[in-house]
């Protein structure tokens, strides 16, 4: 078992070696914080989604080279790119295209958990990734943001409720993103954003993520102090998603 644990590990060190070796990984990353707060840009976070658990199917016959080049027309201030296969029909070589064909911030979207995933996101040219406080300790949240800052990277860290955001808070992180999805139920409200707003410290960008289907939310959520919206159903299901950002 000894002498099993040591290939296991020695193989680990090798791929490892390998994504930091990669010249996405070597890059320079671009900041979160710079492209929300411009004023030429949205504040938007428009993701690609072909598939969601809630929806099933959203859209499986556009390109993510078409979909994120239209985004990036539109204003958007990063995108946001599904890496999951099993609920979202995400790939890794989709994070590497929207990475390949745009000079915005791309956040990798998807459950990470272990170290690996975040040496992962870098050698696939995201900047940003998600830590999802409903599934991690405040230990492994501080864990993987560190290692996340020590690459370059920068860290949204996705909460629901007050108590997830009391107990996850820590310097390491960009970004708190309130969602408004449920994911225990998939109910949605944006009232989640409104309510937890005050309680975000001033040093977080503060983002309010999913069910934003109209300007005027936006608006609403930008006079409660929120910088960010990431909006994916709304512009996929349309047959241009870029164009339906444009409008
Ligand atoms: C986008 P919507 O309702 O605009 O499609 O939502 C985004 O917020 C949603 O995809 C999301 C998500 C997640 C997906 C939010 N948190 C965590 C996967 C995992």
């Amino acid at each position: 078992l000894n002498k099993r644990r040591e290939v296991e590990s020695a193989k680990k060190r090798v791929s490892y070696t390998k994504l930091e070796e990669s010249d996405l990984f070597q890059r320079d990353t671009y900041s979160f914080r710079e492209f929300l707060l411009h004023p030429d840009r949205t504040g938007i976070i428009a993701e690609f989604k072909r598939k969601s658990p809630s929806k099933g199917i959203i859209n499986d016959k556009v390109t993510v080279k078409q979909v994120t080049n239209g985004y990036d027309a539109a204003g958007a201030s990063a995108l946001s790119v599904l890496t999951d296969r099993q609920f979202f029909m995400g790939k890794k070589a989709d994070l590497i295209k929207a990475r390949q064909v745009n000079t915005i911030p791309v956040l990798r979207k998807d459950f990470m958990i272990d170290p690996y995933q975040i040496i992962e996101a870098k050698a696939l040219g995201a900047d940003i990734i998600l830590l999802i406080a409903a599934i991690l300790t405040p230990a492994e949240i501080d864990q993987l943001a560190s290692l996340a800052k020590s690459i370059g990277l920068n860290v949204l860290l996705e909460i629901h409720n007050l108590e997830e955001l009391e107990r996850s808070i820590n310097p390491n992180l960009d970004a708190i993103g309130v969602n408004n999805r449920n994911l225990a139920d998939f109910t949605v409200s944006v009232e989640t954003s409104y309510k937890l707003a005050e309680h975000i410290p001033a040093e977080f960008l503060k983002i309010s993520e999913s069910a934003i289907s109209n300007p005027q939310t936006i608006k609403e959520l930008k006079k409660a102090g929120f910088n960010g919206f990431l909006i994916g159903e709304n512009f996929m299901k349309q047959a241009d998603p870029g164009l339906a950002m444009m409008e």
